[in-house]
């Protein structure tokens, strides 16, 4: 468990910390020496046998808290720290407010220097902090007044913090391995150590991890889990990693890196959340405010999109998109917290729906829909409204890493999901199993359309296909749907032409009459049809429209191209190969040569290879050597 203080400052925080686990977490040459916490201290004990709790000591002055907020964002339990004598001050009402917009909902109250004054004072400052607590997440939580200094109370207080311990579930070990990187130094022999909050997942020694955003690649030497040496660490523990990579530096790593499985590792600038504004916020929140988003332990600048409306008024929530002037590693529901532009007041906070926005269309119509899918709970709901929502399917390695699942927890929500999953096996597109089959009757719609526009030709290749489409698909969905098809026997495909089953390519009439006289021509005894200017000559017709015609009737496979001037019938094409057939069965060795082929067929030399060649070409025949062999029956090859 990581327990972490909050609490106006001089109000006893760190001597509190002292009191139950012995460390002075001042341990800054200047903190000690102002007798004021700056950064963060860190204390670990075992309360109770077994438990080992480790504490996150915060500052409590408003110059500070940028570096409360680094410390807060992955704790399970907050000790908010009230000294009888003040009372809630400034920083407990905003150290309260940041505890609630982060969700943290275990906690206790210690109501320090009870020795400073009376009984009836420590009866009244109890009440003002119920009131305070009123109906945030931490609302009810018990009160322990105490001394730090004479240590009345401290043991009633450990007590319940060991209790707690106890109690709290251990946290699941799902979802990739992230460290929410708080601090970086560097030991003499051991080299750069991070160390941090595990959010999500285990690590453990040996294993390959990604420092982001730099995308470094690391490994790990050697952890330490709750300030005690490991061999992993695992979510809800701080842990020091011990981490070497090729180029890695200690100045290369700042407080808000994380450290990540490398799947894990996605950095972006565009953020979409759900925030709640503070109602003692003055003014709502406009569109394209400038702020500081805290998340994890970052602190970046950037704006905010406000998705629905023009703005968030007080104590609302609303849609937002983050808008950051540097990326961030985030995932759907990691908490955050909003301040101003000087970084001065706590504006608000929330948590991530997405942390892949789009650049353009964040507030369109379907995009707020996607949006509100993404809010659903639980995931199996979730994933059944983005489909619903997401008509040309989802990337689900996208939305896996979008959601901080891990392997085992992503392949058990797909299969329970009703879709279909088409593209690479290791980059899979989801699509509702209702939107394939819209898909399925929007192919074959594109393909009639198509069809009736150009009775004369085949049907289109995928990517004009795709290009009919009323809906934008990727291609790799195209693709699987067109196998789905052709698998029912619904199209065919024809080279790279895709067409409905039963479309034969129909001639225009003026096409057609000509085709008959060209035919006729064509169809001849000899086995030695005319050439192409020849037949231009004797119809008297242009050459180019000639061509024209016959490059239309060979994709219609009516006529076969042999030579550049040379167009064969198929029946002329078959007579020929029966040819072929006849002298490789008469020979011993099954074999013939282009003279033996010349002579039996009569069509002269020339003529003749050119027909040996495309017999090769369609692999009908196969070249040994100055012979050739019969390689697949011409009753295949021409069917
Ligand atoms: N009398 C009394 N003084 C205390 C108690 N707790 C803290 N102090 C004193 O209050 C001052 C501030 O304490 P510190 O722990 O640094 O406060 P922090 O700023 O909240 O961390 C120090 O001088 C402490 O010795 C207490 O229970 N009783
Ligand atoms: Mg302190």
């Amino acid at each position: 468990m990581i327990i972490a203080t909050a609490g106006h400052i001089d109000h006893g925080k760190t001597l509190l910390v002292k009191a139950l686990t012995g460390v002075d977490t001042d341990r800054l040459p200047e903190e000690k020496k102002r007798g004021v916490s700056i950064d963060l201290g860190f204390a670990y004990d075992n309360l109770a046998e077994g438990t080992r709790v480790g504490f996150i000591d915060v500052p409590g002055h408003e110059r500070f808290v940028r570096n409360m907020l680094a410390g807060v964002t992955g704790i399970d339990f907050a000790l908010l720290v009230v000294a009888a004598d003040d009372g809630p001050m400034p920083q407990t009402i905003e150290h309260l407010a940041i505890l609630d917009l982060l969700g943290v909902t275990a906690g206790a109250v210690a109501l320090t220097k009870i020795d400073r004054v009376t009984p009836d004072r420590v009866a009244e400052v109890r009440i003002g902090i119920g009131a305070l607590l009123g109906d945030t997440g931490l609302a009810g939580i018990p009160v322990f007044p105490l001394s730090a200094l004479t240590q009345e109370g401290v043991p009633a207080l450990r007590q319940h913090l060991a209790e707690a311990a106890g109690a709290l579930a251990a946290r699941s070990r799902a979802g990739q391995f992230r460290l929410a990187i708080d601090r970086c130094f560097t030991l003499t022999g051991a080299g750069v150590i991070v160390t941090g909050t595990v959010f999500s997942g285990a690590v453990a020694v040996g294993d390959r991890l990604t420092l982001s955003p730099q995308g470094l690649s690391v490994r790990v030497r050697a952890i330490h889990a709750q300030n005690q040496q490991a061999e992993t660490g695992s979510s809800g523990e701080r842990c020091a990693v011990n981490i070497t990579g090729s180029g890695l530096s200690k100045e290369l790593v700042h407080r808000g890196d994380w450290l990540l499985a490398p799947a894990a590792h996605a950095p972006s600038r565009l953020v979409d959340a759900r925030v709640r504004l503070l109602p003692s916020e003055p003014r709502p929140l406009a569109h394209w405010s400038p702020v500081h988003l805290h998340l994890g332990a970052a602190d970046v600048t950037g704006r905010i999109a406000v998705l629905e409306g023009a703005s968030i008024a007080p104590g609302q929530s609303g849609l937002v998109q983050l808008v950051l002037d540097r990326p961030i590693g985030a995932v759907r529901g990691d908490r955050l917290i909003l301040r101003d532009q000087s970084a001065q007041r706590t504006v608000g906070g929330g948590a991530v729906i997405d942390p892949f926005s789009p650049r353009q269309g964040r507030r369109t119509p379907q995009r707020l829909a996607y949006l509100a899918a993404l809010e659903r709970e639980p995931a199996v709901e979730r994933l059944a409204a983005v489909l619903e929502e997401a008509p040309a399917g989802v990337s689900l390695n996208r939305l896996a890493l979008a959601w901080n699942l891990d392997n085992a927890q992503a392949e058990s929500l797909w299969r329970g999901a009703d879709m279909v999953r088409v593209g690479k096996p290791d980059d899979p597109i989801g699509i509702a199993r209702g939107h394939w089959a819209a898909a399925r009757d929007a192919v074959l719609d594109a393909l009639r359309q198509w069809h009736d526009a150009r009775p004369d030709q085949p049907g289109p290749g995928e990517d004009r296909l795709r290009r009919q489409l009323p809906q934008r698909i990727p291609a790799e969905v195209l693709s699987a749907l067109v196998l789905d098809l052709l698998r029912d026997g619904r199209v065919v495909r024809e080279g790279s032409a895709v067409s409905l089953t039963g479309h034969r390519p129909a001639l225009l009439v003026a096409d057609a009459e000509l085709w008959d006289r060209v035919a006729a021509l064509l169809d001849v005894d000899d086995m030695r049809p005319p050439r192409v200017r020849e037949i231009a000559e004797q119809l008297d017709v242009e050459l180019r429209t000639l061509e024209q015609l016959l490059a239309r009737v060979t994709r219609m496979r009516m006529v076969h191209r042999v030579a550049d001037n040379r167009y064969y019938l198929t029946e002329t094409l078959r007579r020929l190969a029966r040819v072929a057939e006849t002298l490789a069965r008469e020979s011993p060795e099954g074999i013939f040569d282009a003279r033996a082929f010349r002579d039996a067929s009569g069509i002269g030399r020339n003529v003749a290879i050119q027909v040996l060649e495309f017999f090769d070409g369609l692999g009908l025949t196969r070249r040994e050597g100055d012979a050739r062999r019969i390689h697949r029956p011409a009753a295949e090859v021409f069917d």
